[in-house]
């Protein structure tokens, strides 16, 4: 076991404690005696599962950027208020490249080779440890040796100071908007380096299957619970949802993939119901929209309409029924080589059928539209987009694939609704605070799909017996 025994001269302790908010009231022997008499704490050394599909994927990158410098930065904390921050979340890209590292750090491709450079924190022994109070051991725990790290990482890794002076008068491109520092010793190359890293990330490995997979499985025990709590949802309402779905995701993955859509009632009828904190009535539906991050970051993306009675009324059971064709029709859509435009347009002539069957369409204020169009106003959204590191993945080629063809290896989401809202005096009276979507989280396969969420009914009468024996 290695004991640290540092010693420090008089004058660089006192420097050290010249004007610092930890150090007040501290003697300088008192801050010797802290970097004193401490052991080291032992980290795992073993071999990473991680590491081998980050190591093809710098090689695919690699060939992709030649000669050009690149920068990965893992992105810096952010503040919350005063000294204290948001929890650190990764950049999407520096987790698929590199892995988990600490906030600051940088993945950097230059001269043929990679070289990961860490904001390394105080460790025990160091002055700082105490004295840093953002990052020091003391306050924050030890930070991974540069050594460890680099044999998990299968990286070389150097301190983050030496960086601006290596890429000094070089052309390097950076994932920017992540960490200022990066963004001021590299060039704005339009989002370019961003996009190709995106566009790599559309095609799932094996291993990034399996961690959707988790992701998924996660969420579907979160949707399980809250059937399971139907008293406690009605009691509580919103605000109970959200937190005990919360539960779920912090105990199996890092945490929420996103703030849910908890939407009770006509809470449903709004796309980005953040608030989750209105009623949940006997009669209601629970328009619920959340996923689970995993520890490299693959979410799920889930939705379901579920009748807090146990029994969808009739006339949200009309709507339910409409949107869950659309899916189905959209579902049928997706398969190796078919256009990805395909699913929206498949969900979209069943919601314009059904529409017609619910007494919607056609409508005297919009006949000059084109059906598809008018059909609109309560679809409101797309059919989906793509799932994985980030819940809206690869975000920034959206444009790129929405207009090309699903490849094996695509994860996405199919998530039709229909919303009508209390304020809509187009929609028929008895429509008026329905809201229903339903969102699965599929993956292209050579010959077809896979619907990895598939665990969960979504079929009206399924919904109903799933219901009916969690409670
Ligand atoms: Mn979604």
């Amino acid at each position: 076991m290695m004991v640290v025994n540092n010693e420090y001269s008089d004058a660089e302790l006192d420097e050290l404690l010249e004007g610092r908010v930890r150090g007040r009231g501290m003697s300088r022997d008192l801050l010797r005696a802290m970097t004193q008499g401490w052991s080291q704490p032992r980290f795992d050394e073993a071999q990473w599962a991680g590491m081998p599909p980050r190591v093809a994927r710098r090689a695919r990158i690699a060939a992709a950027v030649g000669d050009t410098g690149l920068i990965v930065p893992n992105g810096t904390l952010r503040r919350r208020s005063n000294d204290l921050h948001y929890p650190f979340r990764p950049g999407t890209d520096h987790m698929w490249l590199a892995g988990p590292t600490d906030a600051g750090s940088a993945l950097v491709w230059l001269d043929g080779a990679w070289t990961l450079y860490v904001d390394q924190r105080p460790p025990l022994g160091d002055p700082m440890a105490l004295l840093d109070g953002t990052r020091g051991a003391i306050w924050d725990g030890s930070p991974v040796p540069p050594e460890v790290l680099s044999r998990r990482l299968g990286l070389e890794v150097r301190p983050v100071e030496e960086l601006a002076e290596a890429v000094a008068g070089r052309e390097a491109h950076a994932v920017r908007g992540l960490d200022p520092s990066i963004d001021a010793i590299t060039v704005d190359d339009g989002g370019e380096a961003e996009r190709l890293l995106a566009r790599m990330r559309l095609i799932k490995d094996p291993y990034e299957i399996e961690q959707l997979r988790d992701a998924v499985d996660a969420a579907v025990q979160g949707f399980e619970a809250i059937a399971r709590h139907r008293a406690e949802v009605i009691k509580h309402g919103e605000a109970f949802v959200e937190g005990l779905f919360t539960q779920h995701a912090r105990t199996r993955g890092r945490g929420l993939a996103y703030t849910p859509v908890v939407g009770g009632g006509a809470n449903a009828t709004v796309l980005h119901w953040f608030t989750n904190d209105g009623p949940i009535g006997s009669d209601d539906l629970l328009l619920l929209d959340a996923g689970v991050e995993g520890p490299e970051l693959y979410s799920s993306d889930i939705t379901r309409t579920l009748p807090v009675s146990g029994q969808y009324t009739v006339a949200q059971r009309d709507v339910y029924d409409v949107v869950h064709a659309a899916q189905a029709a959209a579902l049928a859509a997706v398969r190796p080589g078919a256009p990805y435009a395909a699913a929206g347009v498949a969900a979209a002539e069943v919601l314009v059928a059904g529409l017609s069957d619910l007494g919607v369409l056609p409508h005297p204020a919009l006949a000059h539209l084109d059906p598809l169009q008018a059909a609109r106003r309560w679809s409101l959204h797309a059919i989906g987009h793509m799932l994985g590191a980030d819940v809206h993945d690869s975000a920034v080629v959206a444009d790129e694939y929405s207009e090309g063809t699903y490849a094996p290896g695509h994860c996405l989401t199919i998530e039709p609704g229909l919303y009508f809202s209390p304020h809509d005096q187009w929609a028929p009276e008895h429509l008026r605070g329905i809201g229903v979507r339903i969102e699965d989280d599929v993956l292209v396969t050579e010959d077809g799909i896979e619907v990895l969420s598939q665990a969960l009914p979504s079929r009206a009468a399924d919904v109903e017996t799933w219901m009916g024996d969690l409670a």
